[in-house]
């Protein structure tokens, strides 16, 4: 006879164990890819010493035998992310603790090269030539020839401007046709990136340099967001003059894989953890802040240009009431002496140099295209810095009207 209990429990310990098979197979298995400011120094050095042991030679020859395959087509997308998780793989063989990092360079656009990216306690802090010092110091590939990481600054020690957050924001929000999509990022956001860092990350040798795969993780991830937004199939082959068929059977070679295998991340098992380092977190000795600014929109103090006469509103409020009443105001009426006062350049968000020709030509990307995108995003960010200083006048305007409200108050109380 069977015991009702018994055969309760015995019900109860196996759904007990296959939770805990799920959670051993499924859960455990998804892999986290953190922004690279949110590794601890032990995980950027793990990350970093099993890279070194990566066959990079090889990896360098896949990204360079399927360049045309792989870039200025519909295939820029599944492609990259087919390779990055292969080298992924890669990295886990050699210490099964590591993942892909990614790096959200949208968030240091401004000045690129103040990220801790640049540092000798990540990537290296050479600007010109081979990497000297750090990690990296004087690091030889063999393909394809023997040549050392370099790094090739386009503003002698200072990198300009990636996209910033907020533009690339709004060109995923703004996307619907696939293959528009992965034009206006593979162009300008993409490129921006190997250009202006240059060295080899401007040549098919970039999948030597490690910032080659936390870029393209990044690159990833807007992918992904775009795939959230208009639904993880959403793949048009591109029209027009492309003769190459590229559908979702299209096989992303050499890695026997076709596009649809990698469309839907979730079955890839991996994803992206937002960055952390954004948010103020209570241990602040377990993260590594970073050293350069997030992008930074503040606007000049306006005050000293509220008043003509050179005094601010604080010093006119610090005044004895008796003083202030016989205090020359007349030029108080004035927002702004001159509106060129508020363009300066650290009012704005900056804007990326137009991307080098030879580089989209290299890429096969249309060079009238990414100039016509680039008027588009020229407009959007005049448009942005006209908002900041509209706002910025109506601030000084608010503040103006709060101080002859107070003036009056004196008056009155005379
Ligand atoms: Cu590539």
């Amino acid at each position: 006879m069977i015991d009702i209990n018994t055969s309760v429990d015995t019900i109860n310990i196996m759904l007990l164990v296959s939770i805990l098979v799920y959670c051993t197979v499924f859960l455990t298995a998804v892999r986290l890819r953190k922004e690279i400011h949110d590794l601890k120094p032990n995980e950027v050095m793990a990350f970093i010493s099993a890279y070194k042991q990566l066959p990079l030679d090889d990896l360098i020859r896949t990204h360079t035998e399927q360049a045309t395959a792989a870039h200025g087509t519909p295939e820029f997308f599944p492609w990259h992310r087919a390779f990055i998780l292969q080298m992924e793989d890669m990295l886990m063989d050699i210490d099964p603790t590591v993942t892909l990092p990614y790096w959200n360079w949208s968030l240091e656009s401004e000045l690129p090269h103040e990220s801790a990216m640049f540092t000798d306690e990540y990537f290296g802090s050479t600007t010109q030539g081979c990497i000297q010092g750090g990690h990296f110091d004087n690091f030889i590939l063999n393909y394809p020839n023997t040549h050392c990481i370099s790094r090739s600054f386009d503003l002698e020690d200072k990198i300009s401007a990636f996209t910033s957050d907020i533009v690339l924001r709004e060109i995923i929000e703004n996307s619907d046709v696939y293959d528009n999509f992965r034009v206006a990022i593979e162009a300008i956001p993409h490129g921006n990136v190997h250009v202006n860092i240059g060295g080899d990350m401007a040549t098919m040798a970039s999948a030597g340099d490690p910032l080659f795969y936390l870029h393209h993780a990044f690159v990833d991830k807007i992918w992904l967001e775009y795939q959230l937004k208009n639904g993880p199939l959403r793949y048009d082959q591109r029209v027009g003059t492309q003769s190459i068929q590229m559908d979702l059977n299209t096989v992303l070679e050499p890695f026997s894989k076709t596009v649809f295998d990698v469309m839907d991340v979730e079955k890839l098992d991996y994803e992206y953890v937002e960055p952390l380092y954004l948010m103020n977190l209570d241990e602040p000795e377990e993260v590594v802040m970073p050293t350069a600014p997030i992008v930074s929109l503040e606007l000049p103090k306006v005050e000293d240009n509220i008043i003509s006469s050179g005094d601010t509103l604080e010093e006119l409020l610090s005044m004895p009431t008796k003083d202030l009443l016989n205090h020359d105001i007349s030029g108080a009426s004035v927002c702004t002496s001159s509106d060129t006062y508020l363009y300066t350049e650290e009012a704005w968000i900056r804007m990326p140099y137009p991307i080098q020709e030879h580089w989209l030509k290299h890429m096969n990307l249309s060079v009238v295209g990414a100039r016509n995108f680039e008027r588009v995003l020229q407009g959007r960010y005049e448009e942005l810095n006209n908002d900041k200083v509209t706002k910025t006048r109506k601030d000084c305007i608010d503040r103006l009207e709060q101080k002859n409200m107070l003036l009056g108050l004196f008056r009155e109380l005379e």
